[in-house]
Formats: structure tokens, sequence, C-alpha cells
């Protein structure tokens, strides 16, 4: 049977890495790689669609903007699992059937990678990235999750992720998927990866003390933020008169991308060539 899993990830300005970190990618692990091109000034779309992934443009920046953008897609296109990492080479491929097997087993809802429970290289994470990273797994380990970093490398059912009706934009994203995830009772699980150096480019957040303060109090206020979050159940489909089959699907299976949703109405119908701000390889 082939893969149903895609890979999404977040671009911004990562012409150096993105090839790379698209071809690295096995393609019977995964079947389609997204690329969001999150608004590059620089040729991160041409080089990553030339390595064979669809790219979809995001202009709205954030990581989280990203993030939506790519798993919207995924979702539209069949996934029945998602991988996210990261587009400067920073996560290791290798990692890859570790992060997928519990998933594939059926033992796990969402499965993170730890860089504090695997290797880093040295310089890959300043001590700043160590700290944030650290205080964000304690605040989140109060709603029962068993977790020891908040790293880029995960896996999600696409199922239970379309139930988390996730809105963050920037790098509360991971933290609100968290938070949501242990309100809803999902089995988390984590093993440990490898990280790397970026492989080229500009450092964007944990290079720079404002990034790294930014984005831990981002984190840190989105952990609190959905602390009462309850998942709503999902309605029972109706497909009704004037109601196509297209946006009951829309309802169904992505219902937190409904803007997304209208954007990519077309590709339902279609698999190859240019959709709107869709390219395919
Ligand atoms: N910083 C940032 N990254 C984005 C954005 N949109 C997409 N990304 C991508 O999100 C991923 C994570 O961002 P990185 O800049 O690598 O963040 P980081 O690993 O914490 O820090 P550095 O690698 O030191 O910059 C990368 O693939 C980025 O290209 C955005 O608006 N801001
Ligand atoms: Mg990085």
């Amino acid at each position: 049977m082939p893969s149903k899993t895609f890979a999404v990830i977040p671009a911004l300005n990562e012409e150096a890495a993105i090839g790379a970190v698209v071809r690295s990618l096995p393609r019977d692990l995964v079947r389609q790689v997204i690329v969001v091109d999150n608004g590059s000034t620089d040729g991160t779309a041409t080089a990553a669609w030339e390595a064979g992934a669809v790219v979809v443009s995001e202009p709205e920046r954030g990581y989280g903007a990203a993030c939506a953008a790519g798993v919207a897609l995924a979702l539209r296109l069949g996934a029945a699992v998602i991988v996210l990492l990261d587009g400067d080479a920073s996560d290791a491929p290798s990692d890859l059937p570790a992060i997928l097997t519990p998933l594939l087993a059926g033992d796990a809802d969402l499965v993170m990678g730890s860089r504090a429970r695997g290797s880093v290289e040295p310089g890959a994470l300043t001590p700043q990235q160590r700290f944030g990273n650290w205080l964000a797994a304690h605040i989140l380990r109060r709603y029962g999750l068993a977790i020891t970093d908040l790293g880029p490398f995960r896996a999600i059912r696409a199922d239970a992720l379309a139930t988390l009706d996730m809105h963050e934009r920037t790098y509360g994203w991971s933290t609100e998927m968290l938070v949501k995830a242990a309100r809803a009772g999902l089995r988390v699980r984590e093993v440990p990866v490898s990280y790397r150096k970026r492989a080229g480019g500009r450092s964007k957040v944990g290079g720079t003390i404002h990034g790294s303060i930014n984005a831990a109090i981002v984190i840190l206020q989105t952990a609190y933020r959905y602390a009462g979050w309850v998942p709503t159940p999902h309605p029972p489909s109706r497909v009704g008169k004037g109601e196509s089959k297209q946006s009951r699907v829309c309802d169904e299976r992505a219902r937190p991308y409904r803007f997304q949703c209208s954007i990519f109405s077309p590709l339902l119908c279609q698999s190859k060539g240019e959709g709107q701000g869709v390219r395919f390889p």
C-alpha cells in the first residue's frame, strides 16, 4: 500500500538547505513533501520545487501560518500522517523511521523528536534555546505530557491534528499543538533525535537574543492560553442541498483551515501543474 505520509516544511529564506532537505526524505516513507514558502526573498521556492517538492506559498509571515498552510494542503491531498520538520537541515532524515514507527504501529497519535534525549551538534543550539526548551517542556509536563523538548521534528495523525482546531500563527503553533493534544487525550510519545547546525542561510531565532526571547515569550503565553481548551466533538457529516461533496471534505477533514480550503478547492481535481499559489513537481 502506498504511504499516506506527507511531510510539511515551513521555509523562509532557506535556499541554501531546502533542496537537500527535500531530497533527503525517503520516498518509500514519505509520499509527498510539501514546502511552504513563507514569503522568501531568495530562491527557496525554486530550489524546493526542483528537488521534487510541492511548493505552496503562504505570504503571511510566521512559523504557525506556514505550518497551517502546509497542513491544510496535506489534508486536502489525503494525508493520514503528517511529518513536520524545518527547512534548514537541522533535523536528521535518518531519524524519520524512529519518529514514524510508533504512529504507524498504532501506538501513538503524536510523536515528538527530542533533542534533549538525542544528540546535538556543538553550536546547533544556543544556551538560551536549550533553557527555553527545557522551561517550556517543564511547563508542558504539568499537562501530563512526558516530554523533554519542543523540537521541530515531529509526526502526527492527520485526523487527530484536524480536531485540534489550530489557531496560532507564529512560534506558539507547536506549543498549541502539544497543549491541545494533552487536553484531547491524544497519545503523545517522544523519541530521541539528533540535531545539527543549520546548513546555511541566516539564523532567525536561536542566533539572536531578541529572537530567542520573543519565541520564549510566545511559547509560554501559548502554554497558558489553551489551558482550558476542550475539543469540540465533530458534527455528523451532512451533504445537503447545495452542499457539494467537496465542501463536506473541507468540513470533515480541514475544519480549522476553512480559509485555505477555499483557496485549495481546485486541487481536488488537479494532480499536476500550477494551482493558486501551489506548484506541483
Ligand atoms: N523564524 C521564522 N522561521 C520561519 C518563518 N516561516 C517559516 N519559517 C521556517 O521555520 C523553520 C524554523 O525556523 P528557524 O529560523 O530555523 O528557527 P530556529 O531553528 O529556532 O532558529 P535558527 O535556525 O537559529 O534561525 C525554518 O525552516 C524556517 O525557514 C517565520 O516567519 N519566521
Ligand atoms: Mg533552525
